[in-house]
């Protein structure tokens, strides 16, 4: 509990911090940057509903540090997993929640 609450206060501090960036000004720069480079291109590979964990063949998460692998993940996201199949391309976003990797944000693409 103790590693978790301290994980967390650590991306606070890091958020707070973002607004004294060089950058901060640059809002245009901002808009564009943010959302594009939020979200990673992955692969379905394997399904499981009932756990809500979903098996992706995934390019590089920057966020993480993680090179692109295939993995399972726990998603975050209602009604995600039951929407799609084996062989569906996704976008997500992965995050830490509470020590472990979650999937937090997942589209179709096409
Ligand atoms: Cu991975």
């Amino acid at each position: 509990m103790k590693r978790v609450l301290s994980r967390i206060a650590m991306g606070s501090a890091l958020l707070c911090l973002f607004p004294a960036a060089p950058y901060a000004a640059d809002h245009d720069h901002h808009a564009m940057a943010a959302p594009a480079a939020a979200l990673t291109d992955g692969v379905v590979k394997k399904i499981d509903k009932a756990g809500s964990m979903l098996t992706l063949t995934h390019g590089p998460l920057e966020n993480l540090g993680m090179p692109g692998m295939t993995m399972a993940f726990k998603v975050q996201v209602p009604g995600a997993v039951e929407r799609l199949k084996v062989g569906d391309k996704v976008r997500f976003l992965a995050d830490y929640v509470g020590g472990e990797i979650v999937i937090v944000r997942l589209e179709a693409a096409k």
